[in-house]
């Protein structure tokens, strides 16, 4: 593997004159997180690493830990391996309200220069949700970028009306408008990149997020998957976050599609074909059908036939991803409270000693 220096990872003056002891092979990034592992990369190549105790007892909440974007003070010991030893000066953090939850924040990256917040000319088209994106990289101060992506799948016409809208809305920002097959936007996305700076792909799931960040690579890194043809429906295709470094400088961060914060009461209206998908749905051939991709599913069907509007079909969609990553929060908590317990237990054990 070629060997990439701190700089080109985003290190700068600033980063190093708030920790000027350290050394520069104790300095890495954090590139991909999934459940406290991580992958972090310096000028030694990528570790596998896991955070020390201490910082595990000592953190508070979700931000006392890593996250991608993050700089992380490391001490290697293993072929490969590596020990978290503090999370470094951060510049800001890219976050957002967590859904159905006052209050509660999740975290989304990390050091960030800039944003780009794709959303497609095709489908979903919403000016209140490019809005809500624009104000988290607001909040975070960082400076939001909008792509218009996929413009090949719209007429003329309709395209130009959609550039006017946002361009009426937020007469303040940079906006591109982007198609796989024309390199020439392509080539004006990348010119937007600056060495040494990182920036963070941000929008819903299948607008297109992992395609751009290929294209600047040059090369297929990210997954990327065809759209279901019948229902013209992006499926989540990047799972977890992770950070990129470009051959010729900047740092990119690809994002898993994100998951509406609020729909459920702009949406108002949609609900109405609710009864009509419980009702569909007791007609699908396998009970826990999940109407996304199954065979004999009788919503799918309905789309097809026309019976069933597609705007209604994917708001279903959606609220139900909202429902189900509540559910699985509400369990990751119960989960946290498990081994909160587990820790004291721990700590009184270790007192005890003393
Ligand atoms: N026609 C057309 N299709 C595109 C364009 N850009 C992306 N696609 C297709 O849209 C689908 C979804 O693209 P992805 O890049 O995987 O979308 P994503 O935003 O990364 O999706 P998640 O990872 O789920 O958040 C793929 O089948 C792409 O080929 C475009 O400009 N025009
Ligand atoms: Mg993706
Ligand atoms: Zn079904």
């Amino acid at each position: 593997m070629k060997t990439i220096s701190l700089e080109q990872l985003g290190f700068n003056s600033k980063l190093y004159s708030n920790h000027s002891a350290l050394n520069r092979n104790e300095w890495a990034r954090v590139i991909a997180e999934h459940k406290e592992r991580y992958l972090v990369q310096n000028e030694e190549g990528i570790f596998e690493a896991e955070i020390m105790g201490h910082l595990r007892f000592t953190a508070e909440d979700r931000t006392d830990f890593p996250m991608v974007g993050d700089w992380v003070q490391i001490m290697p010991f293993d072929e490969g391996k590596a020990l978290i030893q503090q999370v470094l000066y951060r510049d800001n953090v890219l976050k957002r309200q967590a859904i159905g939850k006052e209050g509660e924040a999740q975290y989304i990256a990390s050091n960030i220069d800039k944003a780009f917040i794709v959303f497609s000319a095709n489908r979903d088209f919403n000016l209140n949700r490019v809005e809500r994106f624009v104000v988290l990289c607001y909040d975070a101060n960082i400076e939001p970028i909008l792509i218009l992506s996929k413009a090949d799948l719209v007429g003329d016409e309709e395209l130009k009306t959609l550039q006017l809208q946002i361009i009426d809305r937020f007469p303040e920002l940079d906006i591109l408008t982007t198609m796989i097959e024309d390199t020439a936007c392509i080539e004006q996305l990348k010119s937007k990149i600056q060495l040494d700076k990182t920036y963070c792909f941000l929008g819903s799931s299948g607008v297109g997020k992992s395609t751009l960040v290929n294209l600047l690579l040059g090369k297929d890194k990210m997954l990327t998957l065809e759209i279901g043809t019948t229902t013209n429906r992006g499926k989540h295709t990047t799972t977890h976050r992770e950070l990129i470094v470009m051959e010729e400088g900047g740092v990119l961060i690809d994002n898993p599609g994100i998951r509406e914060v609020g729909m459920t009461s702009s949406q108002s209206g949609m609900e109405d074909a609710f009864p009509l998908i419980m009702e569909l749905s007791e007609q699908c051939k396998f009970s826990d059908c999940t109407h996304q991709h199954e065979k004999g599913c009788a919503v799918i069907k309905a789309v097809n036939d026309g019976e069933l509007s597609e705007a209604a079909y994917e708001n279903y969609l959606r609220l139900h991803r909202e429902q189900e990553h509540y559910t699985s929060s509400e369990a990751e908590k119960r989960k946290k409270g498990k081994s909160f317990a587990k820790m004291v237990k721990t700590v009184k054990q270790h007192k005890q000693r003393f």
